[in-house]
């Protein structure tokens, strides 16, 4: 009563960014513990983190525009930081594989 249940829907252009394997997730993870440096990160270490997960790197091949699309996605403040946190999350809740 009141409700809809829709299904959620992904932008076309992070969509590439759903529905990861958990083998991604901990790749991701465990890359950003060895690459970044806090809670805030910039577009370049992003992009460090996306290509040093091993399994995502030889499982997707990311270009950098597509990590800087994703990356803009998140930064809706523009300041040129996103939180870690926040990104692996929303991964993390996109996928489920
Ligand atoms: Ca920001």
């Amino acid at each position: 009563m009141g409700q809809s249940v829709t299904k959620a829907t992904t932008p076309a252009n992070v969509s590439s960014f759903v529905n990861f394997p958990k083998e991604a997730i901990f790749s991701l993870w465990t890359s950003y513990n060895l690459l970044g440096e806090g809670w805030g990160l910039s577009v370049e270490e992003v992009i460090a983190i996306f290509n040093g997960a091993e399994f995502v790197a030889r499982a997707y091949g990311f270009s950098d525009h597509q990590i800087r699309t994703l990356f803009d996605a998140f930064d809706t403040d523009r300041n040129g930081l996103i939180d870690a946190l926040e990104l692996f999350v929303a991964i993390a809740l996109t996928s489920g594989r």
